[in-house]
């Protein structure tokens, strides 16, 4: 039994649909970020950044959205979300994973917060920035997807779930990943994800998974 502390249209769901995906049993702690439930003591003592996902596996915490699905991933290989130790697959799963993780995921965190990075001051500039770097990995994801399925292999995995959320979190920017037609496609296929559809349903969100 895991226990998730997420949030409502965060990288908390991410997981949450992970969990859906794999069909295993959890318990879902939703905070609430308006009280501060992501600040508290005994929070910051499972997640000291104070946010969120956080995870609890066999009793211990464990944080950062792209290591969670990574981890559920192996953890449950009758699901087939990763491919296997040694092949020819894993290698690229493992790149495009910390990539999505390293090199475009931060770009979101300064788009939704320019103040971390920027003070007071400076907040258009590093808005700006962050949105052409964004433009500039949904524009290579693109090129990637075209005649393909999914990231990598012909079957979705971990690493197409975080690609997926990460599009999402682009759907109210002045050029969503949905303006790019290879990303288009992929998504469309992927919105149809009954799990996705389910994350949708339970977290009460409505924009987005219908196009
Ligand atoms: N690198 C972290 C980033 C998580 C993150 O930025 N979560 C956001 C929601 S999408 C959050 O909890 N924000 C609340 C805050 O920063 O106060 C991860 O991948 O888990």
């Amino acid at each position: 039994m895991y226990t998730l502390y997420g949030s409502p249209s965060t990288a908390g769901t991410a997981i949450h649909w992970m969990l859906l995906e794999l069909g295993v049993p959890f318990e879902l702690k939703l905070l609430d970020f308006d009280k501060g439930e992501h600040k508290t003591p005994e929070y910051l003592a499972l997640n000291p950044d104070g946010v969120v996902p956080t995870l609890i596996v066999d009793g211990a915490p464990v944080t950062q959205m792209a290591s969670l699905a990574t981890l559920l991933a192996e953890r449950h290989p009758e699901a087939g979300f990763a491919p296997p130790l040694g092949s020819p697959e894993r290698a690229q799963y493992l790149s495009w994973t910390l990539w999505l993780a390293n090199s475009f995921q931060p770009h979101f965190r300064a788009w939704f917060y320019p103040h971390e990075p920027a003070g007071g001051e400076a907040q258009e500039a590093v808005q700006a920035a962050a949105r052409a770097r964004i433009e500039a990995g949904l524009a290579r994801l693109d090129a990637h997807l075209a005649g393909r399925d999914y990231i990598v292999g012909d079957r979705f995995t971990s690493m197409d779930l975080l690609a997926t959320i990460l599009c999402r979190w682009s759907r109210n920017m002045p050029k969503p990943a949905t303006e790019w037609p290879n990303l288009k496609r992929y998504l469309d296929r992927i919105r149809q994800r009954p799990a996705l559809r389910e994350v949708h349903a339970r977290e009460g969100l409505t924009d987005w998974i219908d196009g």
